[in-house]
């Protein structure tokens, strides 16, 4: 049995805005492609359930919408133009994408009940490759996904419905324009997707997403010629392994229409690499991207790659280095076509962390930011966490590479080595469940992570006001208590989580809820190195010297307790309990304070939620009331916990007495 889906934040309700329903009598494209198509549809489709009428096609004449393709307006294949004027509404682009975008930015308009009259807005996307990994395993099962079983995959077989064409819409409603269906740790019959078995499917699926701009990318196995080929070895360097994903690349861009290329995780956490062979990351995906080159196909290479058996006594050793350690001797050598995929931070989408140091380091690689909408360390979709924040600090971080446009959203965009091969992707956090992502608010994230990988100049509020109006309707009251909810709630995660930067402190495996040594003593390189007198792990240059990193300004603002940010400082330095941070108070204070604080702000966020109880519909209210009631109490829970863990350590007490067991 299919599961049912709602339609999230393309679920359209009549407007009350009748001005707008004069420039939606007629629409006229001269667009021939089926992009073009999709965008008539969708404007039809919105305009019958907005404003209630039946737009006919019209001629250029006539029409009162023209979707116009306008060669060398500048804009792009995927840019947009939108103009009003007496009456009539053009959308002008170079591409049928940017005809697409620009609909959905219209329809936008309509669900914000925005007038039309005189409007003139002109978009280029900010990155060129928005994109979405899912990992969705073929038995149905999602690694670190928080809303049910996958819509991709069901007991090894691959779902082509009516929910493929669903997602399809909502991705590119918000301009992602590429995405990748499966896990990244390939196994097992995943393995076998870039074989024909699946080809029937995915040719499918792939003509579905081409239809919404979308490209299709496949994870794959590097082992893959051994264990699909019947070779002895996945060498790299060796010709018959050369040879056989040249065939297996020509056969898939045959069969998938506008496929992508691959995602690869190699040597990281168990999975097969160059290194089995003595190559290097370079040698290892510049082989495919030979392969894919002829299709103008992209391999997108993870560079999530560290030593997961380390020995926790060990404290010169840093995971934290491992990233920088791998690549930056390698920058430069790799092909054209390859995209070094970087997570946010160098450690794993923790609630707080730095920026990665390969983002200003490498200078000659194409390179794109990964972040994580999947809460796998934010709450798991049961607590609210609107990750936009977050995101958008690390865009605008400075990476000091040169004097001027050098922050991280300059250099993923390509403004700042002048690449075309780069982007920003995100750790998908969709499902089949009815609501597609679990907690109903955490489809801000899906939503926000689109928008603003399309247009990094918007701000996070400016996000969650378009997502809470195209899923909830424009009423101020639930705009100001949503938004509310959403802003509050990175922040309140963080204080009743990991205090300073440091990270973890959660149950080992699946890393819900807190467990203060949970990986203390483990091999994975994840510690907190409390005792007694203090906690945070040395990482300035007397200690791992992760901080070097860096570049100079940086590294020396890093490198030093008085000038490191705070929200940093336990990542990047061991601090004594008793040490006064910029707010007069102690670290140990901090800690108590910020616990108590957070856990209050989960029931606050909960007050605010009930208070919109005859707002939203009933459904989505006691959903989103579930989960929030058990966020305010896991609150408690993690309050409790860290609180007593430190009292315990340095028997200081609260100075407000409060209780602490
Ligand atoms: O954070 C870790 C996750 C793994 C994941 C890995 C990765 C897909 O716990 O589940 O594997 O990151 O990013 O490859």
């Amino acid at each position: 049995m299919e599961k049912k889906y709602e339609k999230a934040w393309l679920s359209y309700r009549r407007s009350r805005n009748a001005e707008n329903t004069g420039h939606f009598g007629s629409v006229f494209t001269n667009g021939t492609g089926v992009v073009a198509e999709t965008a008539v549809w969708e404007l039809q489709g919105a305009v019958k359930e907005l404003l209630g009428c039946h737009m006919e096609r019209g001629s250029w004449e006539a029409a009162s919408v023209r979707l116009i393709l306008e060669p060398d307006c500048g804009l792009g294949e995927e840019g947009y133009e939108i103009r009003e004027s007496a009456g009539r509404l053009t959308v002008a682009s170079e591409g049928e994408r940017g005809l697409l975008y620009g609909v959905f930015a219209c329809i936008r308009l309509l669900q914000g009940e925005k007038p039309l009259e005189g409007l003139s807005v002109r978009k280029i996307p900010s990155a060129p490759l928005r994109m979405l990994n899912h990992w969705d395993n073929m038995d149905g099962s999602i690694e670190r996904g928080y809303s049910g079983d996958s819509f991709f995959f069901r007991e090894d077989k691959v779902l082509v419905d009516d929910r493929t064409r669903a997602y399809a819409r909502l991705a590119s409603s918000v301009g992602i324009n590429a995405v990748v269906i499966n896990n990244v740790n390939v196994k097992g019959s995943a393995t076998r997707l870039i074989e024909d078995d699946y080809s029937r499917e995915l040719e499918a699926m792939s003509e579905i997403f081409a239809g919404y701009g979308i490209a299709l990318y496949l994870s794959i196995n590097f082992a893959a010629p051994m264990e699909l080929g019947g070779h002895e070895s996945a060498d790299p360097c060796d010709p018959q392994v050369q040879q056989w994903w040249k065939e297996k690349a020509a056969d898939l861009y045959r069969r998938l229409p506008g496929f992508g290329g691959f995602l690869v995780k190699a040597d990281s956490e168990g999975r097969p690499g160059p290194f089995t062979y003595g190559r290097t990351h370079a040698e290892g995906a510049n082989m495919l991207a030979d392969a894919v080159a002829p299709y103008g196909g992209r391999i997108i290479w993870r560079c999530f790659v560290y030593n997961c058996q380390q020995d926790w006594r060990e404290r010169k050793i840093d995971r934290a280095k491992s990233g920088y350690d791998y690549f930056m001797p390698l920058d430069g050598k790799f092909r054209d076509n390859v995209i070094l995929q970087i997570k946010n931070g160098p450690m794993d989408f923790q609630v707080r962390e730095p920026v990665s140091p390969l983002f200003g380091g490498l200078e000659h690689t194409n390179s794109m930011l990964e972040v994580q909408i999947a809460q796998e360390y934010t709450g798991q979709q049961r607590h609210v966490c609107y990750l936009l924040p977050m995101f958008k600090q690390v865009l605008e971080f400075k990476t000091c590479c040169r004097e001027d446009h050098d922050r991280v959203r300059d250099i993923v965009t390509g403004r700042t080595f002048g690449q075309t091969n780069c982007g920003i992707v995100a750790v998908a956090n969709t499902g089949d469940d009815e609501n597609w992502t679990g907690h109903d608010l955490a489809a801000a994230n899906l939503f926000g992570f689109g928008r603003l990988s399309f247009d990094m100049d918007l701000s996070v509020e400016e996000i969650a006001e378009e997502w809470i109006a195209c899923t909830f309707g424009n009423d101020p009251e639930i705009m100001e208590k949503i938004s509310k909810i959403l802003m509050m709630s990175w922040p309140a995660y963080e204080k009743y989580t990991s205090p300073l930067g440091i990270g973890w402190m959660v149950n080992p495996g699946y890393h819900y809820g807190p467990n203060v040594d949970g990986y203390e003593y483990d091999r994975w390189g994840t510690y907190h190195r409390a005792d007694h007198k203090g906690i945070g792990v040395d990482r300035s240059p007397a200690g791992t010297g992760y901080s070097e990193q860096y570049r100079r300004l940086n590294a020396d603002m890093y490198g030093k307790r008085e000038s490191c940010p705070e929200e940093l400082l336990l990542f990047f330095h061991h601090i004594p309990y008793d040490y006064r941070l910029s707010t007069g108070k102690t670290l140990i204070q901090h800690i108590y304070d910020t616990h108590f604080e957070g856990a209050l702000e989960a029931k606050e966020m909960l007050d605010i939620w009930n208070s919109l109880e005859s707002k939203v519909p009933v459904t989505v209210f006691e959903r989103v009331q579930k989960r929030m009631e058990h966020q305010a109490s896991h609150a408690e829970e993690w309050r409790d916990q860290v609180n007593t863990y430190f009292y315990r350590k340095s028997m200081i007490p609260d100075e407000q007495g409060r209780t602490i067991y």
